[in-house]
């Protein structure tokens, strides 16, 4: 049974305050300042989903992702890498908010009941954190949560995301996924890439915006991986010493949203220039056209090169019955929808916004594709499609070379989670296969106009999105009134839904130009303030 009084003694040094937490999208995030009793919280949670999963080893990652270096927050790794379970989500959710011991032991026993926790089996956590300044004491007082319960905890200290993903995934699958630690991560995903790109021409220095979070340093370790003959890579925006950098003009989240270059570069035409978010989980890729204009290569870019290549290599491969497919949300730009189902011919499948829907709706298919626009994804190879890929033999040299790409493929992408580092190593192995320039990938389709803009409201739980986030059934009669506005553009498409991670209500709208774009933006933000 629990000791009540180690849980008392250990609660009493992180107090809760007075705010109400709701474990969201991207789990807990919100200042950092009051989340000390949270991550004590997610400790004891995390204790009990180990104990569930058979003292399996669960994740906890300390990170706020593109937000300001003041925020910070939490999220649960299950052991083979995904995200938290949702039907976990609520207890995480009731833990937090508990103010005293007697509540907070009521939500405890009350998760063990409903689950049935062995509280006999061991628990092993495993922690990462990126840069903020409150990481370190909110590890610390997510450790106080593991030990409350009597689990383990290892903490691996500064790491991306998705590092801590792999890590969680490596140490419960006894090395079939790779050795867990970073330096394993470093030389899988460098010789994935080699196995690639070997051969085969360089192309020019890739320019990475590193956001001056913990992305920047990872990818210095992992280029040393990786012979300057065969990629050279600039790190910009390295400055992780200066805390109130982060994200600050500059990350996948300002470029994508502002469509402008970051801080820090003096852009000419012909570089070839990416930005990582502040746990390198996303990344998008820029550069300037021959007419000087800002470009962007956003995620439904980096979804379309991959499915088109992928597809290439399963024909030439000559690999039966392998369903690509790809899932997008209603971020997706229409032209990127369009060229999928028209051009390149793959099925696609909807979600709400949150990689964890994308995520699961991948897992349908063989080869499952999924990028939010923001520049969040990955591809998925179902165990199937990867047997596939090892046992077919090939005939031709066309065969063989093909299978050996796939085969490389599902090492080099991360399985667990959206990886910046290892979606630019796609990119980059893709780029030099098909010996493309950013310009050539960037012709496949032309992006329609559009524009992101977020809206304070008094209540944003008033708002409710159904139909994967493209209409709201709540407050009564504001979906047809963004109707009626849509209707009058050309190619105009908005919806509004309510922020997982922002208390704000974000509002997206395209049309046939950038003005139009903007002003329907405009009026939707109009009607629903
Ligand atoms: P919210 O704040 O729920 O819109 C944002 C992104 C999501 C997802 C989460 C998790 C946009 C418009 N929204 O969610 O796609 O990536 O953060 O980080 O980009
Ligand atoms: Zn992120």
């Amino acid at each position: 049974s629990l000791n009540n009084d180690k849980i008392d003694e250990l609660f009493k040094k992180h107090p809760k305050l007075d705010v109400t937490y709701t474990y969201g999208t991207a789990g807990f995030r919100t200042k950092g300042e009051v989340l000390d009793s949270v991550m004590f919280s997610v400790g004891l949670l995390a204790v009990l989903r180990s104990q569930k999963h058979s003292g399996k080893v669960i994740g906890a990652m300390v990170t706020a992702s593109h937000n300001p270096a003041e925020d910070n927050g939490v999220k649960l790794v299950e052991p083979m890498g995904e995200m938290l379970a949702q039907s976990w989500e609520s207890y995480a959710t009731e833990l937090a908010n508990a103010g005293t011991t007697e509540e907070l032991l009521k939500a405890l026993n009350n998760v063990i009941a409903k689950e049935s926790i062995d509280l006999s089996q061991p628990a092993k956590v495993v922690v990462g954190r990126d840069t903020r300044p409150s990481g370190e004491g909110l590890v610390a007082a997510l450790s106080d949560g593991v030990k409350a319960l009597g689990g383990t905890i290892t903490d691996y200290g500064l790491m991306t995301t998705p590092q801590l993903h792999y890590i969680t995934r490596c140490l419960n699958t006894q090395g079939a996924y790779g050795e867990p630690t970073e330096e394993g991560y470093y030389k899988k995903l460098a010789e994935a890439f080699k196995r690639i790109v070997t051969g085969k021409v360089k192309q020019s220095t890739l320019y990475i915006d590193g956001a001056n979070g913990i992305g920047a340093p990872t990818l210095q370790k992992l280029a040393k991986f990786i012979p300057e003959e065969i990629l050279s890579v600039k790190v910009v925006n390295d400055d992780t010493a200066t805390a109130s950098k982060l994200n600050l003009k500059s990350g996948a989240d300002f470029v994508k949203v502002g469509q402008k270059k970051p801080d820090g570069f003096d852009l000419q035409p012909g570089m070839r220039c990416a930005s990582l978010d502040g746990d390198a989980d996303r990344i998008v890729f820029w550069y300037l056209n021959k007419e000087g204009t800002f470009k962007l290569l956003d995620g439904d870019k980096i979804a379309t090169l991959a499915a088109g290549f992928i597809m290439g290599l399963v024909k030439a491969a000559k690999v039966p019955n392998i369903q690509v497919g790809l899932v997008q949300t209603a971020y997706a730009n229409g032209s990127a929808t369009a060229y999928v189902k028209d051009t390149l011919q793959v099925p696609v499948v909807f979600t709400a916004t949150g990689v964890k829907h994308l995520h699961h709706a991948a897992e349908e298919f063989d080869v499952g594709v999924y990028f939010e626009a923001n520049g969040h994804g990955t591809v998925l190879f179902s165990p199937g499609a990867i047997k596939a890929f090892h046992s077919t033999q090939g005939t031709t040299d066309e065969e063989k070379k093909a299978l050996e790409t796939l085969r490389a493929l599902t090492d080099l992408i991360n399985q667990t989670v959206g990886d910046a580092l290892s979606d630019m190593l796609m990119v980059e192995a893709i780029l030099v296969s098909q010996q493309r320039s950013y310009a050539d990938w960037d012709s496949a389709y032309s992006d329609l106009p559009s524009r992101l803009e977020k809206v304070k409201v008094s209540n944003r739980l008033e708002f409710v999105a159904i139909k994967a986030d493209t209409e709201l059934s709540k407050p009564d009669g504001l979906q047809q009134k963004i109707n009626q506005q849509m209707s009058k553009f050309k190619n105009g498409r908005s919806f509004v839904r309510p922020s997982g991670t922002e208390d704000v209500v974000r509002v997206y709208a395209e049309a046939d130009t950038q003005a139009n774009a903007d002003l329907l933006a405009h009026i939707v933000c109009g009607i629903i303030f």
